[in-house]
């Protein structure tokens, strides 16, 4: 195999990342996450009624080439479950061995992120922004808008997600629909 990656480019919208002839994309539909919600009641209503796609994701990995940069983006749908927020289902980078990139492209969202000891930091996301991801805290984006949120990922190549942790664990805090807009609350069944 060449060991060059080849120059390229590409526009930074999920339609141009939609045609990306090397990307692989996945579709994330409640009924395979509503596990991660706390209101499990409204999450088995919301599946039987329409089965909501809640994200999609675009991402290209160097896994195979051991070089350049793993890179993606992703789109989370607007929409609730009981009072919480679409998101994604959140995951740790294995053995806490790379940093990660976000760039936000539209929408609004909370990033919510948080270490192996529970101390958690979140972060809003604000279109033309970027926030940048310590390879030690595990991370979920919520889309705290009325429009999709869109944003781009940069990760080393090589990097193993883990998402066992936060399947078991869940994240401290939790973003939900209040009367006056997002609110931070803890989660109670962490
Ligand atoms: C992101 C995420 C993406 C989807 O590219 O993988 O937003 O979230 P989940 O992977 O938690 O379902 C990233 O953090 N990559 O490392
Ligand atoms: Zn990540």
């Amino acid at each position: 195999m060449d060991p060059f990656i080849t120059p390229f480019r590409v526009q930074l919208t999920t339609e141009a990342f939609h045609e990306f002839r090397n990307g692989k994309v996945s579709r994330r539909r409640l009924s395979s996450l509503s596990n991660y919600y706390c209101d499990q009641e409204a999450a088995r209503f919301s599946v039987e009624q329409s089965d909501p796609l809640v994200y999609e994701v675009w991402e290209l990995e160097y896994e195979a080439v051991g070089r350049g940069l793993s890179f993606g983006m992703t789109r989370i749908f607007p929409g609730i479950v009981g009072k919480e927020f679409f998101f994604t289902r959140g995951h740790f980078h294995a053995d806490s061995d790379g940093d990660e990139m976000y760039i936000v492209l539209s929408g609004h969202g909370m990033l919510v992120m948080s270490s192996h000891a529970g101390d958690c930091q979140i972060l809003e996301m604000i279109p033309g922004q970027m926030c940048y991801v310590p390879g030690h805290l595990a991370h979920r984006t919520v889309n705290v808008g009325e429009e999709p949120l869109v944003f781009f990922t940069i990760w080393p190549p090589n990097l193993v997600h883990d998402y066992e942790t936060i399947a078991q664990t869940g994240f401290p805090k939790l973003i939900v629909s209040g009367l006056s807009g997002p609110e931070i609350i803890s989660n109670p069944n962490y």
